[in-house]
C-alpha cells in the first residue's frame, strides 16, 4: 500500500478561525457542542468514492487529466490488485479528514466483470476488504447505492428499459448492493435513476415506465424488509443529464411518484444541491418542500457554477446558501439517518493529491460555519416567531373552521357578507428578513 499518496499529512486539526495554516480546519471542530449535540454528530460528514477516487478529470471536450497510482493506465488494467491499492488510499484520507462516512456505487469500489457472476464475486471481495478497513480506521458506511447508468447495456434505462432483462439485470445488481450495504452497516441506501427517464417522446411509453419504477422500487422496499436493513430507502431526484428528462425530477415529482406506488412511507429523499438548481429551485426550497412532506433523508452537499448550466459538482463554498440549507434540516430536528455527503469533484486541473484534502477542509468548514450561523437563527427564534405571527389568523374559531371542513363556500359567504370582512394587506417584509439573516451568517 502506498502511504505517500498525501506525503506526511497524517491528520487534519482544528485550530481555530485564525489560523493561516491550509491543512487545519478554522470552523469545523469535531468535539464543538453546538445545540447540544457534536459538530461530527449534526453534519454527519461522508466522502464519495466516485469523484474522489473514480473520475480520471475528464469533461466532454478532454480526456483525463489525473495521473494515479490505482487507476487502470497505472495498474495492470482493471483489477482487484488495483480496487484494493484505490481502499488503503481512500480510507487513508477519511482518516486524515476525519470524516466518519463515505459513500459508494459498486462500479466505483470493484473490477467491471464480464458477466453478471464475475461483478457479484468481485463486490463480494471488495465488501469484505472494506468490513476489515472499517474495523481498523472506525469509518462508516452512510450510504451504498448501484451504478445503473455508466455501462452501455443500461443506455435506454434500468428500471424503465423496454427490455426486461435489462429490468430484471438491474434489479439482480440492487440486490447485490444491497446485501454489501448491509453487510457493511449502512445506513441508507440510494437509488438515483441517472438513466429513468427519456431522450425522446417519440420512442418512449410514459405510463409503462413509470409502472416499472414503481415495480422496481416496491422489489427493494420488499428485500430491505425480508433482510431486516434497517436504514432508509433513498431516491435522489435530478431534473435532467444524463437524460433529457428524468421522471425523478425534483422532491414534488418524486413525492407523487411514492404516492402512486404506495411507498410513501417507506422512501424518502437524497436532495443535492446541484440538482436542486438544474431543476429551477433553490437547494433550501428542496429541503423544506421534503420536511414538509416528511420525506427528507439525506443530502448530496455541493454547488453548480450558476452560469454554465452543467451539474458541475463543484465543492460547497457559499456560506448563506449552505446556512439556510441547515436551517430547515435543523429546524426538523436534524439528520436522522442521514447526512451530508460531498458529492462533489475537483476541477480537472487540480492535480496534486493535496487539491482533495484541500476541497474537503474548506467545504468542511463552510458547513460548520453554516451549522452555527442556522443553530443561532433557531435559537435566537425571530424568523420562526415572524411566520408563526404571520399565520396566526387562522388560530380564531371562524378561520379553524373553514380548514376543518365546518364551513362550506356558502357559509363563508355568508360570514364576509354578514361582517363585512374588508382585509387590510400586510407587508411581507422580506428585506428585513434577510436582513435577519445577514446578522448571523
Ligand atoms: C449524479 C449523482 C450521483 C448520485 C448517486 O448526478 O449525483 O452520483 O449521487 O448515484
Ligand atoms: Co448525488
Amino acid at each position: 500500500m502506498s502511504n505517500s499518496f498525501f506525503g506526511n499529512i497524517e491528520s487534519i486539526k482544528y485550530e481555530g478561525p485564525e489560523s493561516r495554516n491550509p491543512m487545519a480546519f478554522r470552523h469545523y471542530d469535531p468535539n464543538a457542542e453546538v445545540f447540544g449535540k457534536t459538530m461530527e454528530d449534526h453534519l454527519r460528514f461522508a466522502v464519495c468514492y466516485w469523484h474522489s477516487f473514480g473520475w480520471p478529470g475528464n469533461d466532454p471536450f478532454g480526456g483525463q487529466t489525473f495521473e494515479r497510482p490505482w487507476f487502470a493506465d497505472q495498474m495492470h488494467g482493471d483489477t482487484m490488485e488495483a480496487a484494493k491499492l484505490k481502499a488503503d488510499i481512500a480510507f487513508q484520507m477519511f482518516s486524515i479528514l476525519n470524516v466518519p462516512f463515505y459513500c459508494f456505487h459498486d462500479f466505483d469500489v470493484r473490477p467491471e466483470g464480464k458477466t453478471f457472476s464475475e461483478n457479484t464475486r468481485n463486490l463480494e471481495e471488495i465488501t469484505e476488504y472494506f468490513l476489515k478497513k472499517q474495523d481498523e480506521t472506525g469509518r462508516k458506511l452512510l450510504w451504498g447505492t448501484a451504478n445503473l447508468f455508466t455501462h452501455r447495456r443500461y443506455m435506454s434505462g434500468a428500471a424503465t428499459n423496454p427490455d426486461p432483462e435489462v429490468f430484471a439485470f438491474a434489479a439482480a445488481t440492487v440486490k447485490t448492493c444491497m446485501d454489501s450495504t448491509h453487510k457493511l452497516g449502512g445506513q441508507n441506501y440510494v437509488l438515483w435513476g441517472g438513466r429513468e427517464g427519456y431522450e425522446t417522446l417519440l420512442n418512449t411509453d410514459l405510463s409503462r415506465e413509470d409502472k416499472q419504477m414503481g415495480r422496481f422500487l416496491n422489489l427493494v422496499v420488499d428485500y430491505k424488509h425480508k433482510i431486516g436493513f434497517g436504514g432508509s430507502i433513498l431516491i435522489e431526484p435530478k431534473p435532467q443529464e444524463p437524460t433529457k428528462h428524468q421522471y425523478d425530477y425534483d422532491v414534488a415529482s418524486v413525492y407523487g411518484f411514492l404516492k402512486r406506488h404506495g411507498l410513501e412511507n417507506e422512501v424518502k429523499v437524497n436532495i443535492e444541491q446541484g440538482h436542486a438548481i438544474l431543476a429551477g429551485h433553490s437547494f433550501e426550497h428542496e429541503i423544506a418542500l421534503a420536511n414538509s412532506l416528511g420525506i427528507f433523508g439525506s443530502i448530496d452537499m455541493n454547488r453548480n457554477d450558476y452560469q454554465s448550466g452543467w451539474d458541475t459538482d463543484q465543492f460547497p463554498n457559499n456560506a448563506q446558501e449552505v446556512a439556510l440549507s441547515y436551517f430547515h434540516i435543523l429546524s426538523n430536528g436534524g439528520f436522522q439517518s442521514g447526512g451530508t455527503n460531498f458529492d462533489a469533484k475537483l476541477r480537472r486541473q487540480s492535480l496534486d493529491p493535496e487539491d482533495l484534502l484541500l476541497a474537503h477542509i474548506g467545504a468542511m468548514d463552510i458547513c460548520a460555519r453554516a451549522l452555527r450561523a442556522a443553530a443561532s437563527m433557531i435559537e435566537d427564534g425571530e424568523l420562526a416567531g415572524f411566520i408563526e405571527a404571520r399565520y396566526s389568523g387562522w388560530n380564531d374559531p371562524i378561520s379553524r373552521s373553514i380548514l376543518s371542513g365546518d364551513m362550506g363556500l356558502s357559509e363563508i359567504y355568508e360570514n364576509v357578507k354578514n361582517q363585512d370582512i374588508n382585509p387590510k394587506p400586510k407587508s411581507g417584509k422580506q428585506e428585513y428578513l434577510e436582513n435577519v439573516v445577514n446578522r448571523f451568517v
